[in-house]
């Protein structure tokens, strides 16, 4: 029998009615005069503030303002980083929050279930990964490739780093009895069922192999040594480190432990390649993220010719630590190294800047190409799919020099 969750909810009106998150809101709680410029309402169902200077609404989901990254440091603060809501927060109590572990790849007993106590208990771990959405840099298909993709269309903004505390989910999976001839994890979440276009596809899971598990994923329960914030996945989500973001399951509620190959919505429509270069019937479940590099400067930015200037940006290799970051200032012609500010290492970004000081007025296209330890480097295209998955091209960065 399939174990199913009754999660430990209570309403975000309930919860907000109570008192102390309402400033969390900020604008929404203080009444605006009537002939102010509106307020940007935070999106729908995500709990924290998103002042528009921050924050792109999409949907359901926020994407952080990559370009204004440059007065943020190596870790994205939580305030700061992006929001991927396949329905909405669930606001949860860890008091009486449980994980439950249950599926044929147990030995033992079955359902096993650890309280938010017994996982605090555990030997923990801190490290800092970054979290990135298989559709980050979307958009770019259409706008650099004029190639249609579907999902929401991201900027650059669909990523951050930070420092996650927590436990092994091997510790735990030790502790639960996994069997030896377990294959497969489910991990799901406690947020609502995923309803799109008129179907149920349940609650947000997807299959993580046990080798994985048992490399380097956490059950994290603190992000930048705060408390997970609501909004991503208070009180315990999975980290899966250089895989793409679906798989850091938020708000985690039960895992199945199964000895066959197990399958989810998840795995087999969406987080697949599709399409001309793909395999008919689509490409495995995708698993590692991409390589990319960026400005820290809005689309269009407008510059002063004649001066100098000093652009700024990062770059991150799920692949390998990045090795090398090359700019170029005039749409490709020319390239130069930039200076990388921090030590590249293995899921992690590192800062990069170059001092430029343009001589003509008129439109330019920047250049930012990464090649990571491994060889790995941004191409000019991006293999096309048709959810838009893993751009990893050279961006073509529009700026004004007047
Ligand atoms: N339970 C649950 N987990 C989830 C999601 C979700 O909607 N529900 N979204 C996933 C996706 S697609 C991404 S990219 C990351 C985003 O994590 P963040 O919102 O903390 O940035 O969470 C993943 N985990
Ligand atoms: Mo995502």
């Amino acid at each position: 029998m399939p174990y199913s969750p009754a999660p430990a909810r209570r309403s975000l009106l309930k919860l907000l009615a109570a008192g102390p998150a309402v400033s969390a809101l900020g604008g929404l709680a203080t009444a605006a005069p009537a002939h102010a410029a509106p307020v940007p309402l935070a999106a729908p169902g995500i709990v924290k503030a998103l002042p528009p200077e921050h924050f792109t609404v999409r949907g359901t989901n926020a994407e952080a303002r990559f370009d204004a990254f440059g007065d943020t440091g190596l870790l994205t603060p939580a305030d700061r980083f992006f929001v991927r809501n396949h329905t909405s927060t669930p606001v949860l109590d860890a008091a009486d929050w449980r994980l439950t572990l249950w599926g044929d790849g147990l030995h033992g007993r079955s359902p096993v279930h650890f309280t938010y106590g017994g996982l605090r208990d555990l030997p923990s771990v801190t490290r800092t990964a970054l979290i990135e959405c298989a559709g980050n840099g979307r958009s770019l298909y259409a706008t650099q490739q004029g190639e249609p993709v579907t999902g929401t269309p991201w900027t650059l903004g669909a990523v951050g780093a930070a420092r996650w505390r927590g436990v092994r989910l091997s510790d735990v999976l030790r502790r639960a009895g996994i069997a030896h001839d377990a294959v497969d994890l489910q991990p799901r979440g406690l947020d609502d069922p995923h309803v799109s276009g008129g179907v149920d596809f349940g609650r947000v899971r997807r299959p993580l192999p046990v080798a994985k598990a048992f490399d380097d994923v956490l059950l994290a329960y603190e992000m930048n040594g705060e408390p997970l914030p609501y909004d991503h996945g208070y009180p315990v989500r999975l980290v899966v480190p250089s895989w793409v973001g679906i798989a850091s399951i938020k708000w985690l509620g039960d895992i199945e432990v199964s000895t066959r190959p197990l399958t989810s919505p998840w795995s087999t429509d969406w987080y697949r390649l599709f399409g001309d270069a793909h395999p008919a019937g689509g490409s495995a479940p995708i698993s590692r993220q991409t390589l990319k590099s960026a400005y820290q400067l809005p689309f269009g930015a407008t510059l002063e010719a004649g001066r100098l200037h000093r652009l700024t940006g990062r770059a991150w290799s799920a692949l390998a630590p990045v090795r090398t970051v090359e700019v170029s200032t005039d749409g490709g012609a020319h390239w130069r190294h930039a200076r990388l500010h921090d030590t590249p290492r293995r899921d992690g970004w590192v800062r990069w800047s170059v001092p430029w000081r343009p001589h003509a007025t008129g439109q330019v296209t920047l250049l930012s190409r990464t090649t990571d330890a491994a060889g790995n480097t941004q191409p000019e295209r991006a293999v096309h799919n048709t959810q838009g998955y893993l751009f990893n091209a050279v961006v073509r960065h529009p700026v004004t020099l007047v």
